[in-house]
């Protein structure tokens, strides 16, 4: 790459936007609104433990989800750290994927599990179907696959694979609130879901997260296990932790029930604008939404080719930044990089060509309802300008 420095001033001086955009920014609702919700817990002075909002939560979310079994958390990692012990796997291996954010992994290693990596689908960025079977062994206990970006799993393909083999699945659906594959909710796949309601959530509860399962046996044993087992006054049934939501967080997330509709349509036209603005660029990718898919807009991940480009992802990003633009490198390093992961044999980079390749190239830009339209049409004017620029530039 050889950017002339000159020339990206004067394009800097042209384009920069006037206020940094960060890759989100949570959708707040009308302030007016919750205080009264606020004067309401106030009145109340009933904080957290299974409060007015939370149940009320609870049912609203099931409703709009169209799921049956639903279980409020603190977060989306504590979420998934329970659903593990809710199906009772606590030992042994997991295979997942390592494009993930550390919380996947992490669950397993708090659970005493090891993750078994595997590689992913160069167009989905997901757990690839094809490569799960080499790595089942004896000791191998589920499959916790990531809808990375809100981008469904081949679900079809990975219940084959559990069903022949005896293994459960556990979807992490941080990403996916909201999305359908087949007119259902993708969290009605695998034994449980996780959603995450964290503040970089198209929906959120400031913090906080679901687990989404199918029988309500399987619901109450989640509900002991995210309130320390207890079951009444005098009696503990199982070792369970604290992963409960508050007042405060539910109160929020009531809110945003009834904006995340609106939320998901704007994010849809400015992924409309960033597709018309940035394809055809020579070496950038844009991910596809598979068939039967009803997308949730959550992220807009873009790869960058540096061959054909003409500048590496890396340069992209620090480029973008002295426009005000701060997109991220999501999830750049892979997990299979961490020090407490690396010496595992799965974690080889050679065993995982596509997971290498897709975390060296990928940036997410910025994407969220309150995002100009004209923000996001100069952002592929600025991409398309520096590519401009790297093959007019002499030393290009
Ligand atoms: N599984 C997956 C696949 C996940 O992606 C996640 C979380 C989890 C599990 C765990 O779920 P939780 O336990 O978190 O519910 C963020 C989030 O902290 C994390 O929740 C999320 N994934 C991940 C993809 O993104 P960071 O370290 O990138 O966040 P941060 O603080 O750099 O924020 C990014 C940008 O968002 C900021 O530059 C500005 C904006 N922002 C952020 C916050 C917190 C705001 O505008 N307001 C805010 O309050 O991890």
């Amino acid at each position: 790459m050889n950017w002339d420095a000159g020339a990206v001033d004067t394009l800097v001086q042209r384009l920069a936007l006037p206020q940094p955009v960060f890759v989100t920014q949570p959708n707040m609702p009308d302030l007016g609104d919750y205080h009264r919700m606020l004067e309401k817990i106030w009145d109340r002075k009933w904080l957290t433990n299974d409060g007015q909002f939370h149940q009320e939560f609870e049912r609203r979310l099931a409703a709009q989800l169209k799921v049956e079994h639903i279980n409020l958390f603190c977060n989306g990692a504590l979420a998934l750290l329970v659903a593990l012990q809710a199906l009772r796997i606590n030992s042994g291996e997991v295979i997942t994927t390592p494009f993930t954010f550390p919380a996947t992994p992490h669950v397993l290693w708090w659970n005493n599990i090891r993750p078994v990596f595997c590689d992913i689908d160069p167009v989905t960025y997901n757990l690839d179907p094809k490569g799960i079977e080499q790595h089942i062994r004896p000791e191998t206990r589920a499959i916790l696959p990531v809808h990375v970006f809100g981008t469904p799993c081949d679900v079809e393909a990975i219940q084959a694979i559990a069903d022949r083999h005896g293994l459960q699945v556990i979807y992490d659906a941080a990403h996916a609130f909201g999305v359908r594959y087949k007119g259902r909710s993708i969290t009605e796949h695998g034994d449980l879901s996780m959603l995450s309601f964290h503040a970089t959530k198209l929906f959120t509860s400031i913090e906080g997260g679901a687990l989404v399962s199918r029988s309500d046996q399987l619901r109450t044993r989640i509900n002991f296990l995210k309130n320390f087992g207890i079951a009444n006054e005098e009696t503990v049934i199982a070792p369970g932790i604290n992963g409960k939501m508050n007042e405060f967080q539910a109160a929020f997330g009531l809110l945003q029930l009834d904006m995340v509709d609106a939320e998901i349509a704007r994010r849809a036209k400015l992924t409309q604008i960033y597709r018309d603005g940035l394809s055809g660029l020579p070496g950038i990718t844009l991910a596809k939404t598979p068939p039967d898919v009803e997308p949730n807009y959550a992220y807009f991940p873009m790869l960058v080719d540096e061959a054909k480009y003409g500048a590496s992802r890396d340069e992209l990003h620090a480029a973008l930044k002295r426009f005000n633009i701060n997109s991220r490198k999501y999830f750049y390093p892979l997990c299979s990089h961490f020090p407490c992961y690396a010496a595992l044999p799965s974690a080889r980079p050679e065993n995982l060509p596509v997971a290498e390749r897709v975390a060296s190239q990928v940036l997410c830009l910025p994407l969220y309802g309150n995002l100009a339209d004209d923000a996001a049409a100069t952002l592929c004017t600025i991409v398309r300008e520096l590519h401009a620029l790297l093959k007019e530039s002499p030393h290009g």
